[in-house]
């Protein structure tokens, strides 16, 4: 069975558009997920964390075969892969993927709650998944494009430049 969903993504370390874009290809490369659609890279304001560096966020549109806990697993992988610099200690995150999305199923597991329980009050999520599927209802919130234009108001997201795909 073949499921629509969201995949939000974020870095705010390092080469940045790099992270994402590296992460785009090896989402798309991996079994039993296809990229679909890729939203614009935007510079959004950091929300929720003090005196860190501005971030970059996408949304990806994917089709997947595989299950909610695979494909966090494999989200959960190319963080892994792309998502920490080697310092002394653990360095900070270069890359975050979250599972926004997963058809119109609801999730609540230890491991996994979908719809993302944060994605109705982020900008930086939101105006990019509004950009792929203005009409998409995000439940309890109505049409992703009313929500993010409301907190566009609020939370500062800036085109920063197209996907290249
Ligand atoms: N988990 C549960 N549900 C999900 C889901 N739907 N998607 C669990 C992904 N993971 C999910 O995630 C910790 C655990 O959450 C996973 O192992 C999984 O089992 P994490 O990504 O390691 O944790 P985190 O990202 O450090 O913390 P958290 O609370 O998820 O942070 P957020 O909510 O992802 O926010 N400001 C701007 N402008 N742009 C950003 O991208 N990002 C954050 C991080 C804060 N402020 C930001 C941005
Ligand atoms: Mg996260």
């Amino acid at each position: 069975m073949t499921t629509t969903a969201y995949i939000g993504l974020g870095s705010n370390l390092g080469d940045k558009a790099g992270y994402l874009k590296k992460a785009l290809e090896l989402l798309d490369a991996a079994p039993g997920v296809r990229v679909k659609k890729v939203a614009s890279f935007y510079r959004t304001g950091p929300l929720g964390v003090t005196g860190q560096d501005w971030f970059l966020n996408t949304v990806a549109e994917i089709e997947t075969d595989l299950s909610p806990d695979d494909l966090l697993e494999l989200l959960l992988d190319i963080e892994g892969k792309l998502g920490r610099v080697r310092t002394v200690r653990w360095g900070p995150r270069t890359l975050d993927l979250d599972l926004l999305l997963f058809g119109e199923e609801e999730i609540q597991s230890a491991r996994l709650t979908v719809p993302h329980p944060r994605l109705a009050g982020r900008a930086f999520v939101l105006v990019p998944l509004a950009e792929l599927a203005p009409d998409l209802v995000i439940p309890g919130h109505g049409p992703a494009a009313t929500l993010a234009t409301e907190l566009a108001r609020e939370q500062p997201v800036f085109f920063y430049c197209s996907p290249g795909k």
